[in-house]
């Protein structure tokens, strides 16, 4: 079963996506997800240039020497760009795979683990008024997990913030916007959302919470010790986690569970974290993390130290990778958590797939293979617009984390 084709497609329903789509000798086709949001074109050449040429005339089969092939054969090995073409290259494989087995990739992971993958939504408002409606709106939808992001009294804008409140996409400009930030105003105000929100929805309601890389490890302390009353599954990248030696300081100082992972590539970027028991959920991701092959090793030594998995799955990562997550998270034994937000109807349309949501759950298709395709000609439609995440300054001008 050899490589014939590999077109790398680049298209922009209203955010930008970038999809391989693998062809073999037997007309079997397989796609993944390469989309890193504010730097597509970056992975895009990185396919094109470089890898697209060594796969023509390789065996479909062998993903495991592709996968080993691709990161060692670079020489440069990990980071976000060479990470997201890996997996693009991995998950068209295992989308491939299940094609030839005539069976939907979970089968081939194991089977199921569960008869659904929970998710949850993102309630997001200015104001707590607005938060309480939006979460009342979240549960009336059948979730039963929420993620809690308020306005700031005092700032413009904060993350997780938007005017449209089914789809999030902040990269909204060519060149990055500016936002302000104050962690003394954000401190402030956050644990009185979380106690007003417990309040009106009681115990049950699994809240979260997206601290988005802006503390240092004492100040996270600080706020997950304030929200402990307020019991959250879990408080999202409390701080930037490149020093993993961080985690050990907001251990030390608060029981509220803690969830990093999304920017992550790959293993090395976890392994203390997950070894030293830092962390609660991990959020890595098939599209930024190596693809199912490396997602699922690093979901395996998470399962080690009983640390779950919570993978991101916000609207810059395309229905190829949410329906690869699927497959994932339905077959693994230490699955936690999903992020679904939701994308748009001209995105789906570019994008068709046959997973689901019901009654808080996501179920991921039956058919072999991934249970996603791309419509090429719909996609051509949509031509690639440059778009960048923002910038976050302190209100001194202090450029910091967004
Ligand atoms: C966020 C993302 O969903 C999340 O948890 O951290 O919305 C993130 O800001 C974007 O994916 C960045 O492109
Ligand atoms: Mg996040």
């Amino acid at each position: 079963m050899k490589i014939v084709d590999a077109r790398v497609i680049v298209t922009c329903p209203g955010r930008n996506f970038v999809t391989l789509k693998l062809v073999t000798d037997d007309g079997l086709t397989g796609v993944g997800d390469a989309t890193l949001n504010g730097r597509e074109l970056a992975v895009a050449s990185y396919l094109r240039d470089h890898v697209v040429p060594t796969l023509i005339g390789r065996d479909a089969s062998r993903i495991e020497d592709t996968w080993n092939y691709l990161y060692k054969g670079a020489y440069w090995r990990r980071g976000p760009v060479t990470m997201t073409a890996i997996a693009a290259v991995d998950t068209a494989l295992w989308d491939i795979k299940g094609k030839a087995a005539g069976m939907p990739v979970y089968q081939l992971l194991g089977g199921r683990s569960r008869e659904g993958v929970t998710v949850y939504g993102h309630a997001n408002a200015e104001t707590v008024e607005g938060v309480l409606a939006e979460v009342a709106r979240y549960v009336d939808l059948g979730y039963k997990a929420v993620r809690v992001q308020a306005g700031v009294p005092g700032l413009a804008t904060t993350y997780g913030v938007s005017g449209d409140k089914m789809f999030y996409e902040p990269a909204d400009a060519a060149v990055p916007t500016e936002a302000v930030w104050s962690t003394e105003r954000y401190l402030a105000h956050t644990p009185g959302v979380f106690a007003q929100v417990r309040d009106e929805f009681g115990p049950n309601l699994k809240l979260l919470h997206d601290v988005h890389h802006r503390l240092t490890p004492i100040e996270a302390g600080r706020l997950g010790k304030s929200l402990e009353p307020h019991a959250l599954t879990w408080m999202e990248d409390p701080t930037p986690a490149e020093l993993q030696d961080s985690l050990r300081l907001i251990r030390q100082h608060t029981t509220t569970p803690i969830a990093i992972g999304e920017i992550f590539s790959g293993i090395w970027d976890c392994q203390q974290l997950i070894t030293e028991q830092l962390i609660d959920y991990i959020r890595a991701t098939v599209v930024h993390a190596g693809g199912i092959t490396h997602l699922r090793r690093i979901f395996d030594l998470a399962a080690l130290y009983q640390v779950r998995s919570g993978s991101h799955g916000a609207t810059d990562l395309s229905p190829v990778c949410m329906s690869a997550a699927l497959h994932l998270d339905v077959a693994i034994p230490n699955f936690g958590l999903q992020e679904y937000m939701r994308h748009t109807a001209e995105t789906d349309a570019v994008f068709p797939h046959g997973y689901h949501f019901a009654d808080g759950y996501l179920h991921p298709a039956e058919e072999p293979g991934l249970g996603v395709d791309i419509d090429e000609d719909l996609a051509a439609q949509y031509p690639y617009r440059p778009a960048a995440l923002p910038v976050n300054r302190l209100e001194d001008g202090t450029l910091h984390s967004w």
